[in-house]
């Protein structure tokens, strides 16, 4: 029953910061899918017999690759796929499972905080026995498999109802359809002080946590409000669609704006929180001021020996480059290492399997620990909860009193979307050739301190990751940051990351945009932002 397909291969499939992310009609160009998946196992070695785990964000398309994938499974040799109820795993969740269960792998479909749709956006990546995103040695193999496929295999069998928990037989291997929330609700229950938390929310702390359509709202559902005993209705948009509404599952402050507006206004709640397509990202909203992921990165660091799972306290952090330093504060205070990545979550697997940190953050709305091998927004969520109900103070108190006895790194990111790839790359480099001249030279009242395209040498495994992203540093502590985004489907984004530090107290009430104009001024001059895309203002900034 086992049978050979022949296929050609397409040109296209190089893996981005987290997968390969394509619009669902590309991915349904005949064998597109099955050419990917082939070539994620051709590039995996030792794998007969043993244990594969299936899940996605429930987007569009995501139950039609996931039968191909779990037939796929069956012919290439796996002993057993385990796969979530409904084809359901959020991201985090997929990672327990595959660490849980000690599987060899697992693929997960999700194009994260992209709109889902059938002319929205579709992924695929592949997850290691660490439970953690491929590393650039796999992610390379793949893509160079992908390059010179001749045939998959796949079984002729019917679909496997993916509907109800239960056990089935396709050929030799065994398929387990689990439910998708228990083991990861079991693992925040290790790691969180449930009690205080409920304590909390019985004593009026009022909460609204934005599912936005997407994976997380079973979870946030049985935690929040089934575990913890928050009201009825904390949990908003919890059943995920396949479009997710018609939305965008980005929760930041433009697809979120409606629980900002509501957090920003009169009689908001204590606390509001949000997470992603696929589950792995956080906002994280306090009554009348909004943490940035890069504060809350640091803040969470700060603060995580309030909670049982972290009580003896943090081995290091880990931040992606274009992250803010505000991190780097904490752990030279809690006299532990910090380490600065590329972006993307791959980067951080070997420093935690290293046991060299403990927590990582990204400014993208991603925060996570040891406890898996990927972001985790319920878990930022959750530790912000076992903080405020540790502390009895409110986010504002704590947010303000971390930028006094830390400093207040001023931090935003200005997007360009869907710019055409070849302005976006002319601009990048532009940058790249500008870099030798750059220090020494004048902006303003900024003076370039250093300039370099960052390049990463992992302490674990020796790697070597280059031209990950141009930095200009300025004297003093500021500067601006150009990339350009791995996970888009559509032109090029150009990302500008603006940061500035302010140890002086009496200046952290100024409004972000404008305690960072000079820099934002700064980085138009350098880049030539608008005359080389033609956009006078970022699409999105946050
Ligand atoms: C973006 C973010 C990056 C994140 C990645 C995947 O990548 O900047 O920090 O790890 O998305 O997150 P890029 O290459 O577009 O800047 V998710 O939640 O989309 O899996
Ligand atoms: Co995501």
């Amino acid at each position: 029953m086992i049978i050979t397909v022949p296929t050609k291969p397409y040109s296209d499939q190089k893996p981005g910061t987290s997968g390969l992310r394509k619009k669902v009609p590309h991915f349904q160009q005949e064998n597109y899918a099955e050419n990917f998946i082939q070539s994620i196992f051709d590039s995996l070695e030792d794998f007969k017999g043993k244990t594969l785990v299936i899940g996605g964000d429930g987007r569009f398309y995501n139950r039609e690759v996931i039968q191909k994938a779990i037939k796929m499974a069956a012919a290439n040799g796996f002993g057993r796929v385990l796969v979530g109820q409904g084809g359901i795993l959020s991201t985090p969740a997929a990672s327990n499972v595959i660490r849980k269960y000690k599987a060899f792998g697992g693929i997960i479909l999700s194009a994260s905080h992209n709109p889902g749709g059938p002319t929205e956006d579709f992924g695929i990546k592949y997850n290691i026995g660490n439970g953690g995103p491929a590393p650039e040695k796999i992610t390379d193999a793949i893509y160079a498999n992908s390059k010179t496929i001749t045939s998959y295999k796949t079984v002729d069998a019917p679909d496997i109802n993916l509907d109800q928990v239960g056990n089935f037989d396709l050929g030799e291997m065994h398929v387990d359809v689990i439910d998708p929330v228990a083991d990861y609700a079991a693992l925040m229950e290790q790691l969180f002080d449930f009690n205080a938390i409920r304590n909390m929310f019985s004593l009026g702390f009022r909460m609204v946590f934005d599912a936005m359509s997407a994976v997380t709202g079973p979870y946030a559902k049985e935690i929040l409000e089934n575990r913890l005993g928050a009201a009825e209705g904390t949990v908003r948009n919890f059943t995920p669609l396949p479009d997710f509404g018609g939305h965008h599952p980005d929760p930041n402050l433009v697809h979120a704006k409606e629980l900002y507006d509501e957090m920003m206004g009169h009689d908001a709640p204590d606390f509001g929180a949000a997470s992603d397509g696929d589950g792995d990202r956080n906002l994280i909203i306090g009554q009348g001021i909004f943490v940035t992921p890069s504060d809350s990165l640091a803040i969470l660091a700060a603060n995580a020996s309030l909670a049982p799972g972290y009580s003896n306290g943090i081995a290091g952090i880990a931040r992606s480059m274009p992250t803010s330093a505000a991190a780097d504060r904490v752990a030279e205070k809690l006299k532990i290492g910090i380490y600065e990545t590329p972006t993307g979550w791959k980067f951080f697997g070997n420093l935690l399997d290293a046991g060299k940190v403990t927590i990582c953050g990204e400014e993208s709305a991603g925060t996570g620990s040891s406890h898996v091998r990927e972001k985790d927004g319920l878990w930022a969520v959750l530790l912000w909860l076992n903080v405020l109900a540790a502390r009895g103070e409110s986010v504002q108190e704590i947010v303000r009193q971390h930028w006094a006895a830390f400093g207040r790194n001023y931090y935003s990111r200005h997007d360009y979307e869907e710019v055409d790839a070849d302005a976006a790359n002319g601009l990048m480099d532009a940058l790249r050739a500008s870099l030798p001249t750059l220090p020494g030279t004048k902006i303003g009242a900024l003076t370039v301190e250093k300039a370099d395209d960052f390049a990463y040498h992992d302490p674990v495994d020796h790697s070597e990751s280059r031209k990950q992203g141009v930095r200009v540093l300025f004297a003093g502590g500021s500067r601006v940051v150009f990339r350009l985004s791995g996970t888009g489907t559509s032109g090029a984004t150009l990302r500008v990351y603006i940061e500035r530090y302010e140890p002086d107290s009496s200046r952290h009430g100024i409004e972000t945009q404008e305690a960072l104009a000079d820099l934002i001024a700064a980085a138009e001059e350098l880049a030539q932002i608008r005359s080389r895309t033609g956009r006078d203002t970022p699409s999105v900034i946050t």
